[in-house]
């Protein structure tokens, strides 16, 4: 029995080795990722993935839009907050991990920053495109971190 135990234990870490990101979260190209169900402020969330040696994710591509998207499922892909923020500056838009902006597929007629938004929401509408909205609003997000 107490062999087993320590092949389990070896099994769980080899598991942990071979994934390169720490328990319950999802590995996506060179990053870890992780879904918080808990509805924060943006700047919340931020701290909440800082203190997990992590950020709010940036997103590059469609594809990795979809498989971010995909950690939103189980949940039934509800508003989440994203790393992009042109709080700084209106319109220049920026990702916190300091990562370039270079992908955003906004959903029609945003972002519109209607009555000062700056945080982006993923999963926005029918289509779950991308919204600016106000970042004191609570929503889940999505951190990430490299592998
Ligand atoms: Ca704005
Ligand atoms: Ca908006």
């Amino acid at each position: 029995m107490a062999d087993l135990h320590k092949i389990l234990l070896l099994l769980i870490l080899l598991s942990e080795v071979s994934n390169g990101c720490p328990p319950g979260w999802t590995r996506i190209s060179e990053r870890c990722f992780l879904f918080v169900p808990t509805a924060m402020s943006w700047a919340r969330a931020e701290r909440h993935c800082l203190s997990m040696g992590a950020n709010l994710a940036s997103v590059h591509s469609s594809s990795e839009n979809r498989m971010i998207q995909s950690l939103t499922a189980h949940h039934g892909y509800p508003e989440t907050w994203i790393g992009g923020t042109d709080a700084p500056e209106e319109g220049i838009w920026l990702w916190n991990d300091g990562t370039s902006f270079h992908y955003s597929p906004w959903c029609p007629g945003e972002p519109n920053n209607d009555r000062n938004q700056h945080c982006i929401q993923m999963n926005h509408g029918d289509s779950k495109c991308w919204d600016d909205m106000g970042c004191d609003r609570h929503l889940p997000s999505v951190c990430a971190k490299k592998v």
